[in-house]
């Protein structure tokens, strides 16, 4: 192939359009990376109407790692302490089948879990839905984004009646105060941070507003960063309406007509006024009222969250309380206004409207809905009642289903759960007791192959065609531009491939993925995600783009209905329903139309912090990393940016227990222990230390976030508080020997075949 290819980059959930071109390409010299390699040339695609041309390190650097140790063959073992041995696809397929058969009747299809991704296309969530949620009749198929956005589709859905982001990005540039909570953007969408902060710095009368227990390059930019303790934004949030509400900056017109439950929700923040949250939070009231002045005052308020909100035992409550504060000033369906989550993944987006998640079936449809179900058979023409009415195992049980003896087959794909996954120890441990772990990954080592049984070579980014969406539900086509390594094939090939040996010949009869997604679609038809009006013809000729996109040009518009008092609302309102946002008729998608205002007190964190272990640990990501290094780690310019792990830790704590800068210290928690260089900064708030989540096994020695933390999740997103957890700090120097025996690890992980550190 001589000529550049446009495509999205398969890092961040920012989704910035890339153009992506050979080594060697007629009329100029060879591309290199550092080693001197020949390597695909990656630059920002101007045409890409989410990043108009802007990438961050990480797109700007991935083709360094396309080549760099790939799984090329599909290996097994008979038991984690054998070698691996190179087999055919079809001896691998073979025991694949031959143990879903076994399970099914020895235990039933429940016995059968497949644990996806985000990184996923959405060709491959959907193949993979009809093959374990349809032909299989189990909802055991959850993804990586449970420990990352259920939260915000958990929030959305019970406050609007559906999933689905409202805002866009051109909202960066009209809002007059963007409020940014539980989100590193500088660091994580740094193309959105670029687009907010340019026009912040443009418009002076905007404002930015950074609620973070710590100081981040996002908080530095900020007018006004409010540090408040970990967990207490519900307290926060209240405490903003509890002013509005004294200052009547509230809009009651609105509130009448296009919202519910509003006097619970009022009689709940008349409990938090400022002196009680300033406390509860840690922060100055002069903050919080300034906070309260800029929602006040502002015409337009747009709301960016992400992990600080999501990862927490109560983030689906915390979702909603921000979503309060859009409803109660009509910070919602208009220009620059908007409670907008930012997903992490680069098709975190598609995996929800493919149903990708344990409790959702594709379309924006729910397992629990008999007729969601009805609709999904016919489309997959199986028989009624194919489909399961029970949400399957969410990611955390289908760990304990191991612990239980429960899951018979653990199916693993395109996520590194020997990283992610929270309190490590115990999951390790778990995937220890698995009877057969299939493992679907593009490279190798990486942690989680070590407990695999059998490992199949995905082909990734760039070597299969497939779609991706972005935070702002805008869709671009990923072409295949380079040859697949070894034997490695597209998951939704793998997926198809088993389907069919299982006797579901007609089910995964596709030629191509443009056959899948045109299949894919048909899901969803009049659903608030409808794509119909999608195809890859279109994408080819005309670009990215953005949903709802019916075939017929779009629903009616329901203002039409609307009158009197809704009608004067809209005088002024200068956009007409559809388009770049949901909501802008101010009907939502609940049965009667209007949006529900929640009542939540706080609860504050799963564990705090207390005599034992009186600090709080929270967790996350740094600028050039990629969660668990498995590219990033391959990329020289990122690991001299990041070459190490560390943890953060406030001046007046470190002086307390005489830890020195760069000192190594051991973090301690109820559930495991690591150790780190000692990285003493104000940027994080005394009594939080903060520890950057990408060092697996295979990158450090016991460096690993998750040994620390717990799986205390959501009741209602079942996302784990992945954010907080109380630690102890010990210096390493006053460890006695006694305790300095103990190992670090307490379960036996398996040797790795070799180890890049
Ligand atoms: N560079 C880089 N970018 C990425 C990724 C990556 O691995 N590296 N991963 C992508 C993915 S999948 C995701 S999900 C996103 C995550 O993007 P972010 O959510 O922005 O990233 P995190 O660093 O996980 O956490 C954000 C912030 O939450 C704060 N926080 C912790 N506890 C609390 C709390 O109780 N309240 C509040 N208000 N804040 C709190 C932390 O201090 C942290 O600064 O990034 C995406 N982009
Ligand atoms: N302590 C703590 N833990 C966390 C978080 C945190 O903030 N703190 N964040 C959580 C969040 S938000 C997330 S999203 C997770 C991320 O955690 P993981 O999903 O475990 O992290 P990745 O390193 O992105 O793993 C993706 C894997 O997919 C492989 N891969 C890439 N492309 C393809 C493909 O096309 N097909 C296949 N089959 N494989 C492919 C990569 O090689 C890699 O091994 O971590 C979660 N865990
Ligand atoms: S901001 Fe996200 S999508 Fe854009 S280049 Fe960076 S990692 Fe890729
Ligand atoms: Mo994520």
């Amino acid at each position: 192939m001589t000529d550049s290819v446009k495509t999205l980059c398969p890092y961040c959930g920012v989704g910035c359009g890339l153009e992506v071109s050979p080594p060697a390409a007629a009329g100029r010299a060879t591309h290199r990376d550092s080693q001197g390699n020949p390597i695909w040339k990656v630059v920002g695609d101007r045409s890409h109407p989410s990043s108009q041309g802007m990438v961050c390190v990480k797109g700007a650097t991935i083709s360094e790692s396309l080549d760099k140790d790939r799984l090329k063959y599909p290996m097994m073992r008979d038991s984690l302490s054998d070698p691996f041995r190179r087999v055919s696809w079809d001896e691998a397929l073979d025991r694949i089948v031959d143990r879903i058969r076994t399970v099914i009747a020895t235990q039933g299809s429940d016995g059968i879990c497949l644990y996806g991704s985000g990184q996923f296309q959405t060709e491959d969530y959907y193949v993979a839905q009809k093959l374990i949620k349809g032909c299989l009749g189990t909802n055991n198929f959850d993804a990586n984004s449970r420990l990352c956005m259920s939260s915000a589709v958990a929030g959305y859905i019970q406050s609007f009646g559906s999933d689905g982001p409202p805002c866009c990005y051109d909202d960066l540039e009209l809002t007059d105060c963007a409020f940014l909570i539980g989100t590193n953007t500088a660091e994580c969408h740094p193309i959105v941070f670029n687009r907010l902060h340019k026009h912040i710095k443009r418009d002076r009368k905007a404002k930015l507003i950074v609620v973070d227990p710590r100081r981040t390059k996002t908080a530095e930019a900020a007018d006004l960063h409010i540090a408040i303790n970990p967990g207490t934004d519900i307290d926060l949030l209240n405490g903003i309406a509890h002013l509005l509400m004294r200052w009547d900056k509230i809009d009651t017109l609105f509130i009448d007509e296009c919202t519910k439950d509003f006097p619970a929700y009022a009689e709940v923040i008349s409990h938090y006024p400022p002196e009680l949250v300033a406390r509860k939070c840690g922060i100055r009231i002069d903050h919080l009222e300034q906070a309260a002045r800029y929602w006040a005052e502002s015409e337009r308020v747009l709301s960016l969250w992400s992990m600080g909100v999501n990862q927490s035992s109560e983030g689906t409550a915390k979702v909603r309380t921000i979503i309060n504060l859009h409803l109660m000033t009509a910070n919602i369906g208009k220009p620059g206004a908007g409670p907008f989550s930012l997903t992490g993944q680069p098709n975190a987006m598609g995996g929800r409207e493919a149903g990708g998640l344990a409790h959702i079936l594709p379309g924006y449809r729910s397992v629990k809905n008999p007729q969601h179900r009805a609709e999904v058979e016919r489309l997959w023409e199986l028989p009624a009642g194919r489909i399961s009415p029970n949400p399957g195992r969410d990611a955390w049980s289908m760990i304990t289903g191991l612990e239980t003896g429960e899951v018979g087959l653990l199916w693993i794909a395109a996520t590194n759960p020997a990283v992610s996954m929270p309190d490590l120890e115990r999951t390790k441990a778990a995937l220890l007791k698995s009877p057969l772990t299939v493992y679907q990954d593009a490279y190798y080592p990486t942690e989680t192959a070590a407990y695999a049984h059998i490992l199949l070579p995905a082909a990734q980014w760039g070597e299969k065609t497939g779609t991706m969406t972005n935070s702002e539900r805008v869709v671009t086509l990923c072409p295949q531009f380079r040859l697949r390594p070894g034997e490695a094939k597209a998951d939704w090939e793998i997926f198809a491939e088993v389907g069919r040996r299982l006797g579901f010949v007609e089910q995964f009869n596709f030629p191509d993925s443009a056959a899948v997604h045109r299949e894919f679609v048909q899901a969803t038809r009049n659903r608030p995600c409808d794509m119909t009006g999608i195809s890859y013809d279109r994408l080819q000729q005309e670009g990215p783009i953005q949903w709802p996109c019916p075939l017929d040009g779009g629903r009616e518009s329901t203002s039409t209905q609307q009158s009197g008092i809704l009608s004067n609302l809209f005088k002024g309102k200068e956009e007409k329903p559809k388009g770049k946002r949901l909501y802008m008729d101010w009907r939502f998608n609940t049965p009667d139309g209007r949006a529900r205002f929640a009542a939540y007190h706080s609860k504050g964190l799963a564990e705090p912090a207390d005599e034992t272990y009186p600090f709080v640990l929270t967790t996350g990501r740094l600028y050039g990393h990629w969660h668990t290094q498995t590219r990033t780690g391959r990329i020289e310019k990122i690991t001299k940016m990041h070459p190490n792990p560390f943890v953060e830790i406030h001046p007046r704590d470190a002086e307390k227990l005489g830890i020195k800068d760069e000192d190594w210290v051991e973090v301690r928690s109820r559930r495991g222990r690591a150790r780190f260089p000692a990285k003493v900064t104000k940027a994080i708030a005394p009594g939080t230390v903060f520890v950057p989540m990408h060092w697996g096994a295979l990158w450090a020695d016991n460096a690993e976030a998750n040994s620390l933390t717990h799986p205390e999740a959501c009741p209602d997103s079942l996302e784990p508080e992945l954010k907080a957890c109380a630690v102890r700090l010990v210096p390493i120097s006053a460890i006695s020997e006694a305790d300095a025996e103990k190992p670090v690890q307490t379960s036996s992980a398996p040797e790795y075949a070799s180890t890049p550190k």
